[in-house]
């Protein structure tokens, strides 16, 4: 029997015992050492052997995370650890750091419990860092941390251990601020060194410690700093090995299924707690109803085909079983599970609620499907944090291999939902968006990899349209007199706009008006009359209906929804997707016979008007913006803030920590292309980066018009700008 054949049957005898199980992440800023730390956990199961451990990353088993040095994928695997006398299974998921790839992340927080946040003790707690933790903790996800790369602050920046210990105060006391804030109400997960849910060390070199250990050993923070300097870590490793006080630390601190499930079923399921299958999630109740939410999406072979990522929270998965998709509306046959061992998978006949699995034979499965043997209530959707903002146009190289573009296309966005493929309706070109330059890199590699011959264009940013200013109501008639509609556009409120972009406000059109929503937006500074009447909240814009008691108006309700998605689709000045924006219905006449007030009445009644009103609003093209972070020894200062003002950049601040500038600044997306290259020419290779997106500003006055002709000439749109009059006369 091989090892990992070992190690999947020692699994197997604990999948149905989840006291015993822990549903874990590794999530971090870029870099700050997950995977390696990864290794070591992977060597104590006896995945992978202790001598390659930390410089294998056996995680990043793809050939471009080798190359890049990054993780693009999360990767799986189940193992063993023995804690106290007694074996606990432990469901791994080590998450890419690389903001382009967030996705993920946020994915793989829906399939687990716990998480461990490493942190890079030289870097301290970085942008990402706080993203990642934010994750965790909206899904109801408790962290424990470890801060790495000790070895550094010893042997490179010489810190003695007073140095050593206030500077892992001030990470903790960081981490813990963020906790606080975001942990659900009523639960206190603030870390706490004293009882050992922090741990410090070094991944790379295989150690780690915590403060009870230290009490037990008798181990000081001068002995650590003299195992260091000593070129002696091999021997701390040894008497503090990683994987022990990790692994540890994750049986000891974070919530086994049963616990876990508990606390996190009421967040990410909306059904009634008091059902059968709502009472069967709560106890993770392997003997339940099955319902299993599916976290990802990947190929690994083709012959086999897809393998997604289920997180099963009641009910017992079998072999062979039919079961229902909810989303899909279909039944399907489950051909294989399987308990992952990062690259492949090992057979499992059944396994019960409580445990992560990969499943083969789900065709119509996506990340975010819920997966049952009848109709329950679905599991809430996945909320990504970023929406695409860079595209590129793909063309197959030979025109026999169209359809062939197509279906990649379909299969990648369907693998990864933060990328988006479309067809442009005008010019007829492929285009695939995704979260950032990288990652359609990435992706359009691994697809000329896969033998298709592609050709790409250069990236473009993917803008908005706003509106500055409000205007209406302007009428709208049908074509044929008969209905007509008063609306009114506006600015929306930017507290609202942030909570519906952070995924606090839920976007979709509002049949229920539900009152809990309404305090929400209330307190976020609406109106209570205009928070009770939002009907329809879509891409960061919203529809509101103030009018009363119009005959017939439920029944074109959706009709008017779609006409207002249309528009905020297709902006007025170059058809790009706007944002921000508050359509108000302000009143309505119907025709009474509803064959008169079919979509083609309907939607140029509705679209003109709140065109128009745009049109007369003072909108804007605004652009994508990334905060970057920048460490570059003293020498190069200068030439990085020339590169970042070249592209448009603004610096934000400079900041000396250690022997290392860092400087924080701005930069529009769209002027960020090829910065990568730049950077590493213009410091040597001595800059190390990470970025964030934040959001969107306004486009310099200067560029407006210049951008606006640009975008219009490239989907083939007329020259001229339409002007509100056009779309008033009827
Ligand atoms: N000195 C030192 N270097 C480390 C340590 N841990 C990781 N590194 C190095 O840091 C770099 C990044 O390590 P990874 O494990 O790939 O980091 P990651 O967090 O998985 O990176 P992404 O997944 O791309 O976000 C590698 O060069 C590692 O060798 C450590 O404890 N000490
Ligand atoms: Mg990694």
């Amino acid at each position: 029997m091989g090892r990992q054949e070992q190690v999947a049957e020692k699994v197997k005898k604990l999948v149905g015992k989840p006291e015993q199980i822990r549903n874990m992440g590794i999530v971090a800023h870029i870099d700050h050492g997950k995977t390696t730390l990864s290794d070591s956990l992977l060597a104590n199961a006896g995945l992978i052997s202790i001598e390659t451990a930390g410089k294998q990353l056996a995680l990043d088993f793809h050939e471009d995370e080798q190359k890049r040095g990054i993780t693009i994928n999360a990767a799986n695997v189940s193992m063993v650890h023995e804690y106290d006398g007694r074996e606990y299974l432990i469901n791994l998921i080590d998450t890419p750091g690389h903001v382009d790839f967030g996705g993920d992340v946020t994915r793989a927080m829906r399939a687990v419990d716990g998480v461990v946040v490493v942190v890079c003790s030289v870097e301290g707690v970085m942008p990402q860092t706080k993203t990642v933790l934010g994750q965790a903790l909206r899904e109801r996800v408790r962290p424990v941390v470890l801060i790495n790369k000790v070895d550094r602050l010893i042997n490179e920046l010489k810190l003695n251990d007073e140095e050593l210990q206030k500077r892992f105060l001030k990470i903790i006391a960081e981490i813990n601020r963020i906790i606080q804030m975001k942990q659900p109400d009523g639960i206190d997960w603030r870390v706490d060194v004293n009882d050992g849910s922090v741990a410090f060390g070094s991944g790379f070199h295989k150690w780690a410690i915590n403060v009870p250990y230290m009490k037990k050993t008798g181990i000081t923070f001068k002995d650590i700093i003299d195992y260091c300097r000593d070129e002696r870590q091999k021997e701390l490793f040894e008497k503090a090995p990683a994987y022990n006080i990790v692994l540890d630390m994750a049986v000891r601190h974070l919530p086994d299924p049963f616990m876990a499930q508990k606390i996190r079923i009421p967040q990410i399921w909306k059904g009634d707690l008091e059902s059968e299958i709502g009472k069967s999630m709560l106890k993770c109740d392997p003997n339940g109803k099955l319902a299993i939410m599916i976290t990802n999406i990947q190929t690994f072979d083709k012959r086999e085909g897809e393998v997604a990522t289920g997180r099963i929270f009641s009910g017992t998965l079998q072999e062979g079983q039919e079961v229902y998709l909810i989303g899909a509306k279909t039944t399907e046959r489950v051909h294989n599970i399987g308990i992952y061992m990062a690259a492949s998978r090992e057979r499992a006949q059944s396994v019960p609620a409580g445990n992560i699995v990969g499943i083969t034979g789900l065709r119509h499965a996506f990340a975010g499907e819920t997966v049952s043997t009848d109709d329950i209530q679905p599991f809430e959707a996945i909320k990504h944090v970023s929406e695409p903002v860079v595209t590129i146009a793909v063309e197959a190289k030979n025109m026999k291999d169209l359809p062939r573009v197509i279906e990649v296309l379909r299969q990648t966005a369907k693998e990864d939902p933060t990328l988006r493929a479309e067809i442009d309706e005008e010019t007829g070109e492929h285009l695939l968006s995704g979260m950032g330059e990288l990652h359609l890199e990435v992706i359009t590699n691994r697809i000329r990899e896969g033998g298709l011959e592609i050709k790409t264009s250069p990236p473009i940013v993917v803008y908005r349209e706003t509106v500055q200013s409000s205007f209406g109501p302007v009428e709208g008639k049908s074509p044929n007199k008969h209905n007509k509609f008063q609306i009114k556009v506006e600015p929306l409120e930017p507290r609202v706009y942030q909570a519906i972009v952070n995924g606090d406000i839920k976007e979709g059109r509002r049949k229920d008006r539900s009152k809990d929503l309404r305090a929400q937006l209330v307190e976020l500074g609406m109106e209570n009359e205009e928070a009770k009447r939002l009907i329809n909240i879509y891409h960061g814009n919203i529809m509101v209906d103030r009018t009363k008691g119009i005959q017939h108006l439920d029944e074109v309700m959706e009709l008017l929804f779609d006409g207002f998605e249309q528009v905020m689709k297709k902006g007025a000045l170059a058809a790009e997707p706007m944002t921000g924006v508050k359509v108000t219905l302000e009143d309505a006449t119907l025709h009474e016979d509803a064959i008169h007030r079919g979509p083609a009445q309907i939607y140029p009644a509705v679209k003109n008007p709140i065109y128009a009103c745009i049109l007369r609003s003072k909108p804007v093209i605004i652009e994508p913006i990334q905060n970057i972070y920048i460490d570059v020894p003293q020498d190069y200062m200068g030439n990085v803030t020339r590169e970042l003002q070249r592209r448009r950049g603004m610096v934000v601040d400079i900041q000396q920590k250690d022997e290392l500038m860092t400087i924080e600044g701005k930069i529009p997306i769209g002027e960020s292309f090829g910065f990568s290259g730049d950077i590493r020419s213009v410091t040597e290779g001595h800059a190390l980066w990470s970025t964030e997106n934040a959001g969107f500003d306004k486009l310099p006055s200067e560029l407006q018009q210049k951008v606006i002709m640009q975008i219009r000439e490239r989907k083939g749109m007329k020259k001229e700008l339409p002007n509100a009059e056009e779309y008033m006369e009827s």
